[in-house]
């Protein structure tokens, strides 16, 4: 059986990356969600709709500036990244540029990216300009997502989304004779889902 595909969550500190993670994968939100200090994942299958799914592995990174040198160590063989703002701070989204010239540098060649602006349910703090946003992430080939970990808007849509851009350009490359390394799109009914926590210190 092969490996999940291999996913990061990246973002600046405090701005939900780990309560998206946790939301999707265990339908929880913590309040006092505290900094993470080392990186975690988590193993789901993604829902594709037409009776498939393909198995994820969500890396969820320390955000901090201190932890940062040890976070590109985790984009090696990642397949799909999501770039995670906080819609309430804007310097956050000022830096998703600094994230996809790491993974430019760093990453998967073809690297599949979604960005997500996180906290929306904090409508009347919103210090973004959606124009603007979407024109960055359309000049990035990334889609945007309005999410909150809190009220739970906007996730399965993101990691759908995610899911599916990989799934495409696996399918494209294993039409052409090569198979990618970690590969697992199945049958839901073949599948049995996962939603384990794994600790692992940098
Ligand atoms: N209102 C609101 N608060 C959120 C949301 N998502 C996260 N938070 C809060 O924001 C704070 C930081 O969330 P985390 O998930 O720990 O952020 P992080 O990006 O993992 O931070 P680091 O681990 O330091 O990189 C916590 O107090 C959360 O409760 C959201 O969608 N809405
Ligand atoms: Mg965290």
């Amino acid at each position: 059986m092969s490996a999940p595909i291999k996913i990061v969550m990246l973002g600046e500190g405090r701005v939900g990356k780990t309560c998206l993670t946790l939301r999707y994968c265990q339908d929880q939100f913590n309040e006092s969600q505290e900094s993470s200090v080392n990186a975690t994942y988590f193993d789901k299958a993604v829902d594709l709709g037409g009776g498939k799914d393909i198995k994820l592995a969500i890396w969820d990174t320390a955000g901090q500036e201190i932890f940062h040198a040890l976070t590109t160590v985790y984009y090696r063989d990642a397949y799909g990244a999501v770039l995670v703002y906080d819609v309430t701070y804007k310097e956050s989204f000022m830096k998703v540029e600094k994230w996809v010239e790491e993974l430019r540098q760093f990453g998967t060649k073809d690297i599949s990216i979604v960005v997500a602006g996180n906290k929306c349910d904090m409508k009347n703090q919103m210090q973004i300009d959606k124009n603007e946003v979407e024109e960055y992430c359309k000049k990035i080939g990334a889609k945007h997502f309005f999410t909150s970990a809190k009220a739970g808007v906007g996730i399965t849509e993101l990691f759908r989304s995610l899911g599916e851009s990989i799934s495409i350009k696996v399918q494209a490359q294993e039409s052409k004779g090569k198979k990618k390394k970690g590969l697992q799109i199945k049958d839901v009914k073949d599948t049995k889902k996962s939603n384990s926590k794994n600790d692992v210190c940098c």
